[in-house]
């Protein structure tokens, strides 16, 4: 069975181009994986449609009423699924952890306002809360994306070469080494020799040297 993935948001048409396009568009076509795009408001009740309210206590900005969402995901979880909520104070987003949410059966994604949503939600009727790093989107639409983006990578046949997952950065803790492609010679522009010469234990080298200059560089972070 391929995973199954449910995505919650006011937002849904954020997700249609995401959602066709490239090698998740493929995978997706394929079978690996199913993504259903649900429009929260589809759950309320009243004649207006609302799904967020002022915040008790004050403050700006609106917040994600319970009822809605409670509502969507008893209507659309299954035994043993994982309930995800999008949130810039959630647990950051690792390779780790997009393999492992890549082994699941069933995801369901919740995207909420930047400002919130109903704490009861979380308590209840979430299992785990993820940010996709230290800056803040206005919802979380995109980062369900990115997350979606970066598990579907680990699933066996949505990267048509498996080779190509384990030579990428951050498999090997070191960003990449660059590549050219033809022509050899581009407006006065050379490929480095060494990719020409078809010694591959050299170019071997000259890559792991790119690597670790380039890690050093741009983020000496990851080399301890
Ligand atoms: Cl998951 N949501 C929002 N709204 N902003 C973010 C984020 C998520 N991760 C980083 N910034």
């Amino acid at each position: 069975m391929p995973l199954a993935i449910d995505v919650l948001t006011l937002f849904p048409r954020m997700l249609d181009g995401f959602l066709a396009e490239s090698i998740l568009g493929k995978g997706i076509a394929a079978g690996y994986l199913g993504v259903k795009v649900h429009d929260l408001r589809a759950w309320a009740t009243d004649k207006h449609r609302t799904a967020d309210d002022r915040p008790f206590g004050g403050g700006a900005g609106m917040v994600l009423k319970p009822e809605p969402v409670f509502a969507a995901i008893e209507q659309l979880q299954t035994p043993g699924c994982r309930r995800i909520y999008l949130t810039p104070d959630g647990l950051p987003l690792s390779p780790a952890m997009a393999q492992s949410l890549a082994r699941e059966r069933h995801l369901i994604f919740l995207s909420g306002h930047y400002e919130g949503i109903d704490q009861r939600i979380r308590d209840h009727v979430i299992d785990q809360e993820v940010s996709i790093g230290d800056y803040v989107l206005t919802n979380g639409t995109l980062a369900a994306a990115v997350v979606i983006d970066a598990l579907a990578r680990f699933i066996p046949g949505v990267l048509g070469e498996e080779k190509s997952l384990t030579h990428e950065s951050f498999s090997s803790k070191l960003l990449d080494f660059p590549q050219y492609t033809r022509p050899a010679e581009f407006r006065g522009m050379s490929v480095p020799e060494v990719l020409l010469s078809g010694n591959h234990a050299e170019i071997e080298k000259w890559r792991a040297a790119r690597q670790m200059e380039k890690t050093r560089q741009v983020r000496p972070d990851l080399l301890n």
